[in-house]
């Protein structure tokens, strides 16, 4: 009934509240106007990001990868950062603005309104607007780490099986004195290491004999599942440019059975010179670690370097 009382009021009222019409108009031109110009940074800042404003905040917990394709991710991540921190100081600064400017002054009801239309066309569209721009800068950034080359430099088969990696050079100059392509295959007390070039197309096909297994390197900032019984044109494949040398470790990143956690390898960059070298120092009939001794590594840089074997005595009573 109070409610009901106040509201005739509020209708007696209405000629008296005439008064604002000119002003409510004006406020919310400019409150469209506000939404508008976040909307409006939100693009340019997707666009300018990954730049200067990610290196000043540490990337926003984003790492640095060694890839063109991670760079592009970054990008990807610092500028929806920023733009969730322009829609979500704009919404914080609406919401206290609107508490300190319309707290209650006198038990006077204020003018009440409904159907803002141009208040609801704005707080529908907007969001579309924000929605369409991180969705069109994630299919460019999808498209771009989904790239394959017509032809790239160099292409390894990933096998994964239970538990371990074995690495094919399916490259035709990558062939062993048996006529079949070079391998490098892990086992309980080897990691295997993937040697590959930096600053060339590396295309990776990936299978799996027995589950599925997922080839993640952390620093590439990129993983793929390994997928069992799939015919060839439709195995998993990606492809990364790596841009520094160095040793990289690598993991299963699908839980595939009981020795999982022991499934690692390691990817070691070398320059394209000394790639080449490898290659031929396997063709050769050298084993990765000799090869690896004859491009220049020295005794202990032969093996892993950023893993080791596990202990896979499930007997053992004790952390391997
Ligand atoms: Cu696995």
């Amino acid at each position: 009934m109070a409610l009901l009382r106040r509201q005739e009021q509020v209708v007696a009222r209405g000629s008296g509240a005439r008064w604002s019409a000119g002003t409510q108009g004006r406020r919310r031109r400019g409150v469209a106007r506000a939404v508008g110009l976040g909307v409006a940074a939100v693009g340019t800042l997707m666009a300018l990001s990954g730049c200067s404003v990610g290196r000043t905040f540490g990337g926003f917990g984003w790492p640095e990868g060694v890839t063109p394709q991670a760079r592009q991710m970054y990008g990807l991540w610092v500028g929806s950062v920023v733009a969730a921190l322009i829609v979500g100081v704009l919404v914080w600064g609406l919401i206290f603005w609107c508490v300190v400017r319309y707290r209650k002054t006198s038990d006077e009801l204020p003018p009440q309104t409904r159907y803002n239309m141009p208040m609801e066309i704005l707080y529908t569209v907007a969001p579309f607007l924000v929605i369409a721009i991180l969705f069109y800068y994630t299919a460019v950034t999808q498209n771009y780490v989904d790239y394959l080359s017509p032809k790239p430099d160099t292409t390894i088969e990933v096998v994964g099986f239970q538990w371990n990696w074995k690495f094919n050079y399916l490259d035709e100059d990558a062939k062993g004195p048996d006529g079949q392509p070079i391998s490098t295959v892990g086992a309980s007390d080897y990691i295997p290491v993937l040697v590959v070039p930096t600053n060339e197309k590396i295309l990776f096909i990936e299978t799996s004999n027995d589950v599925i297994h997922s080839f993640w390197v952390p620093d590439l900032l990129f993983k793929r599942d390994v997928m069992p019984g799939l015919p060839d044109n439709q195995k998993n494949r990606f492809e990364v440019t790596i841009e520094k040398e160095g040793p990289y470790v690598g993991r299963c990143a699908e839980l595939c059975g009981i020795y999982h956690s022991a499934m690692n390898f390691e990817v070691r960059a070398v320059s394209p010179e000394k790639y080449k070298q490898f290659i031929q120092a396997r063709k050769a009939g050298m084993s990765t670690p000799e090869a690896l001794g004859a491009i220049g590594f020295d005794e202990q840089h032969r093996f892993a370097t950023t893993t080791h074997p596990f202990n896979t005595d499930p007997a053992s009573r004790s952390a391997s």
